[in-house]
């Protein structure tokens, strides 16, 4: 069967577009963590391992339950937990706002030639719906919002990746196959999400992820500096046709 013509780029956001796990999310944490009295820290070896767990309410869960069990007892543990995140948006937007997260290399230019080739934009993340938009308007001014058809972020969807379900929900409003889309990953977890959708993953390595086992991918790129647009498409296509899906 003649693979469809690639018609959308679906990006991941943390780690894809901008390496904003290190010096962004984990900084927002710890700020987060500060301001309300806590004496909780995450370094950059702790944050990587709590990375399996993908969204951020999520992984300060996680946290509770590993390193601060008491917190498990409290009735409202759940709301705690809520307005911790959003203490830590609050920084995390300032943080990007302040240009401290710019688009990894090669990214500009492949959302240039998506653009001009008549391709649609998409995205497919965990994180909240406002970091998207602050870090798209910090890095390629507000109006890139508009350049994507369709952004899925956050708790839009019920189970967060490595689940399939922000592909889904985002491939249904784009009217799009999963086979005439590609998606830009950069963990292990973005590409079981995207697979498990059907939807032919390139990876770009970050330094959380190099050493993810990342079988299933259509290709695995140091970054995006180094493809072309028309290569992504012939990858995508050639991996469709070799019936790899
Ligand atoms: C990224 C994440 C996000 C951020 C935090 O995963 O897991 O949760 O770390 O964002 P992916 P929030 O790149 O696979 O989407 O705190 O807004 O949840
Ligand atoms: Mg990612």
């Amino acid at each position: 069967m003649l693979a469809a013509m690639l018609q959308a780029l679906i990006f991941d956001v943390d780690g894809t577009l901008a390496d904003t796990e290190r010096d962004g999310h984990r900084v927002a944490f710890n700020a987060a963590f500060r301001q309300a009295g806590l004496g909780w820290h995450w370094d950059v070896a702790a944050y990587g391992e709590l990375l399996a767990v993908t969204g951020g309410k999520e992984r300060i869960m996680r946290y509770i339950q590993r390193s601060q069990p008491d917190w498990l007892t409290q009735p409202d543990l759940a709301e705690r937990v809520r307005t911790l995140h959003d203490l830590k948006t609050a920084h995390y937007l300032r943080l990007v706002a302040s240009g401290q997260t710019p688009l990894r290399p090669g990214v500009a230019t492949i959302l240039a030639a998506a653009r001009a080739a008549g391709l649609q934009l998409a995205i497919a993340t965990t994180t909240r719906l406002e970091n998207v938009n602050q870090l798209l308007t910090a890095t390629l001014g507000a109006e890139a919002i508009t350049w994507f058809a369709v952004i899925g972020a956050g708790d839009v969807v019920a189970e967060k990746k490595p689940a399939p379900d922000i592909y889904y929900w985002v491939l249904e409003r784009l009217h799009r196959a999963p086979e005439q889309c590609l998606a830009l990953e950069d963990s292990a977890a973005g590409l079981a999400a995207a697979r498990a959708a059907g939807v032919p993953t390139v990876i770009t390595l970050n330094e959380y992820t190099r050493d993810q086992d990342f079988h299933g991918a259509v290709k695995v790129l140091p970054d995006l500096s180094v493809a072309t647009l028309a290569q992504l498409s012939a990858w995508q296509r050639d991996w469709l046709e070799r019936g790899r899906l």
